[in-house]
């Protein structure tokens, strides 16, 4: 019998009232005598000679008075339980597939993103307007390079925040951090949701509204929302506004080992976190978490000897692999199951996790707060009471500022980095 079959069937009986003794002392009316089984024949004994005080409403023996009268008291505790299991699982699978769309083995599946371009027309390069939400990974990679680049005048952003089902809106929050960014309202078209601004698009829009979104202002076209193709424009194709147009975040040199980098940390971290949280069979889930964990103990290796993960240049690919990072104890090692180990636990990615977050203007784009509210409390198949836990040690902001001693990992030897193969494969 376990542990939840015990607690119903005790709970058949309900406990009476417990009132202090008035002929004992005055110590020991202060404790609370343990409270004895009550058998039903006693009870209906003492209502012969004295009126016993009714039983205050309680919600279990509600419940328990409704079941005895549906089923009588033979119920077999064992049968509710599967009945209410079998309904919540199959509305559990209802929600999830809504949620999480599955292959049939029941992994999750990513759907594509509906708008891709890596090139703007040079005259609608100035109408430029960003829709971001702040716990999303995939809009936190277009938030760094926005940063990084000095594009913050050339292309203004709004911030969306979750709403209760999971799409975004806007309004105006202040998050008590006043050092990092917080959600908006729409500055760009004055809607109230994400959907508004997708569906008033020129051809109208009724799919997935997602962040990062790319908007032309001008033609009030959804230009992107894919944020691998965002970065890249972002970061080679507007350089003629930004502040920073000499940094180089995807070098011609180093281009093919970032795609490597990319083909190996996408489908196992970025969207491996996500594969585990979101499987609805446990063949898929074991299959994504020890693609995760293999994946991060090889990256635990190869950023031993290297700053980065192409030697000693930050690249895309690092931005890309950071914004799994910084949210995988915060949310993923609890929400998705991605338990194995946290992210504290390996020293050399927490430290390159630390090194990146310390560069000037990306904590900023790091709001934990509305990180660990946007998955905990909005994700609700997998987490139906919406209680957000507090925030793990080793992923505040002042211990993300400690110390990561990782410059010493400077490459000596250029043709060390040239060589550097992509060992994770
Ligand atoms: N492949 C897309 C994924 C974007 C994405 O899935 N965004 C999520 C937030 S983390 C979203 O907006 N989901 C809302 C929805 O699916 O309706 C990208 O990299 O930009």
């Amino acid at each position: 019998m376990n542990c939840t079959t015990t607690l119903l069937s005790s709970s058949y009986l309900p406990t009476p009232p417990f009132k202090p003794d008035s002929s004992s002392s005055s110590s020991s009316s202060l404790k609370r005598a343990p409270p004895k089984p009550i058998r039903r024949h006693v009870i209906a004994k003492m209502s012969l000679n004295q009126q016993p005080q009714p039983p205050e409403p309680d919600p279990t023996s509600l419940l328990t008075s409704v079941t005895k009268l549906l089923w009588g008291r033979s119920l077999p505790p064992g049968f509710l339980i599967s009945t209410v299991r079998t309904a919540w699982h199959s509305t559990w699978r209802l929600m999830m597939s809504q949620l999480a769309p599955s292959d049939p083995s029941l992994a999750y599946t990513r759907p594509p993103s509906r708008f891709r371009a890596t090139q703007i027309p040079r005259q609608n390069q100035t109408a430029l307007h960003l829709y971001v939400g702040l716990p999303c990974p995939w809009a936190h990679r277009t938030l760094i390079v926005r940063a990084l680049k000095g594009l913050d005048d050339a292309v203004p952003v709004s911030i969306a925040a979750p709403g209760t089902d999971g799409s975004w809106e806007f309004k105006n929050t202040r998050d008590p951090d006043p050092d990092t960014l917080n959600p908006t309202r729409d500055k760009a078209n004055g809607c109230k949701t994400l959907k508004e601004v997708y569906k008033s698009r020129a051809g109208g829009y009724d799919g997935r509204s997602t962040v990062p979104m790319l908007w032309d202002a001008k033609s009030k076209q959804v230009v992107c929302n894919e944020s691998y193709d965002i970065i890249e424009l972002f970061n080679s194709g507007l350089n003629e506004l930004a502040r920073n147009p000499g940094l180089d975040l995807s070098p011609p040199s180093l281009k093919q080992k970032i795609e490597e980098w990319n083909s190996i940390i996408y489908p196992n971290v970025n969207n491996g976190v996500y594969r585990c949280g979101f499987a609805q069979s446990q063949q898929a889930y074991d299959a994504a978490v020890n693609d995760l964990f293999n994946t991060l103990d090889k990256l635990e290796d190869h950023l031993s000897h290297f700053r980065y993960l192409c030697g000693d240049e930050l690249t895309l690919a690092d931005v890309c692999l950071f914004t799994t990072l910084i949210r995988f104890d915060l949310a993923y090692n609890v929400l998705f199951k991605c338990t194995k180990r946290k992210l504290l636990e390996y020293p050399n990615l927490h430290a390159y996790m630390r090194d990146i977050y310390q560069i000037p203007r990306v904590a900023e784009t790091c709001n934990f707060t509305l990180i660990m509210e946007g998955y905990y409390k909005t994700l609700f198949p997998l987490n139906p009471g919406s209680i957000q836990p507090i925030i793990p040690s080793g992923s505040e902001h002042h211990e993300l500022r400690r110390p990561h001693n990782r410059d010493s990992l400077l490459l000596k030897d250029k043709n060390a980095a040239a060589t550097a193969a992509v060992s994770v494969s």
